[in-house]
């Protein structure tokens, strides 16, 4: 399977979901279950994606499906294959978790998971915030984004602190395979899922997922800000395996930051000094994940901050 057409038509995720219209975790889970197959246990810790698919006692999954607490899905799904092994049973176990539960309350079970090298895929469904309680930040939010524990006064504009870099945590566990996905580059999404889904050991996937009440975005907006993300360097799409790391697709020209921020209200209070810190972040991350060749037009009046490591020595960063 190396494209969107090859993709099964079957749906171990079914339609009925209760998702908000417009949700890219519901175009990115429908779409890693068609790949994953019928095949496989699910695991779901607290979070918008257990809310709108497990309203006991139905589910949209038509899978062996578990569901216990919000900060333990790297131990679950590590203990659904353990059981497995004992009985000789065999499946994909994967674990789909929200940012929350993964950047922050579930980093140590995630940690000892990778370690470990446990025979599991954990996906990240990264929508930047605790969604499903209201929109409170977490350690995936962006630098300057409104949510209801970020908020916009007249000293604080919105979140001080930038993304953290998560990949960089789990490409210093050498994992077999981990990748960042974006629901607006399909090929590269079903590639990598395929090959998250055939490899052994723990695998990790990190997706970008949209979400409309909490960026304050337009529900046809979804995929477009998804590619705006990569194209502007706020989402890099690459993959590390046994030990080197790849870019997956490279845009030709960098866009300024503002093509991103202007379609989401969470942005719309940002001042230019907010906006020029942001771009200058941009710049450098654009400049460790593409090296010296990839100067660009947007960057000019930054050059003066750029890192003074080369990329190489800048390799563990990854975000
Ligand atoms: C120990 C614990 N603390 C807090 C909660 C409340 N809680 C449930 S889901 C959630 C937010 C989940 O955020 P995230 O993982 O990003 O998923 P999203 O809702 O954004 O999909 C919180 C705070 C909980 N269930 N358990
Ligand atoms: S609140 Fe956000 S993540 Fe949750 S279902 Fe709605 S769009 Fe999706
Ligand atoms: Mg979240």
């Amino acid at each position: 399977m190396s494209t969107i057409k090859d993709m099964p038509r079957n749906d171990p995720f079914t339609s009925g979901h209760g998702a908000c219209a417009g949700c890219g975790m519901a175009v990115a889970v429908k779409n890693i279950m068609r790949i994953l197959g019928e095949n496989t246990t699910v695991y779901v810790p607290a979070s918008c994606l257990i809310v709108i698919s497990a309203m006991y006692p139905t589910t949209n999954f038509r899978t062996p499906y578990l569901y216990t607490a919000f900060e333990n899905t790297g131990a679950v799904i590590t203990g659904i294959r353990a059981a497995q092994r004992r009985r000789g049973l065999s499946s994909t176990v994967v674990g789909l978790a929200g940012d929350g539960g993964t950047f922050d309350i579930g980093l140590q079970a995630l940690s000892g998971a990778a370690e470990r090298n446990e025979d599991v895929l954990y996906v990240c469904l990264d929508n930047e915030g605790y969604m499903n309680t209201g929109i409170q930040r977490s350690g995936a939010t962006p630098f300057g984004a409104w949510t209801t524990t970020s908020p916009v006064g007249n000293v604080v504009k919105g979140k001080r602190e930038f993304k953290k870099d998560l990949m960089a945590i789990i490409a210093a566990h050498d994992p077999p395979y981990a990748a960042s996905l974006s629901i607006a580059h399909f090929n590269d999404f079903v590639k990598k899922v395929e090959k998250a889904k055939n490899k052994k050991g723990f695998r990790f996937l990190h997706v970008m997922t949209p979400c409309v009440p909490g960026w304050r975005s337009d529900p046809s907006m979804t995929v477009e800000i998804s590619r705006l993300a990569v194209e502007t360097g706020m989402w890099t799409l690459f993959e590390i395996e046994e030990g080197s790391s790849r870019t997956t697709y490279r845009p030709q020209t960098m866009l300024p930051v503002t093509d991103y921020l202007k379609l989401q209200g969470r942005f719309r209070h940002m001042e230019n000094d907010d906006i020029a810190k942001l771009q200058d972040w941009l710049c450098r991350k654009w400049y460790i994940h593409y090296g010296h060749e990839a100067e660009q037009p947007v960057c000019a009046v930054f050059e003066k901050r750029k890192p003074m490591r080369t990329p190489q020595e800048e390799q563990l960063h990854f975000i």
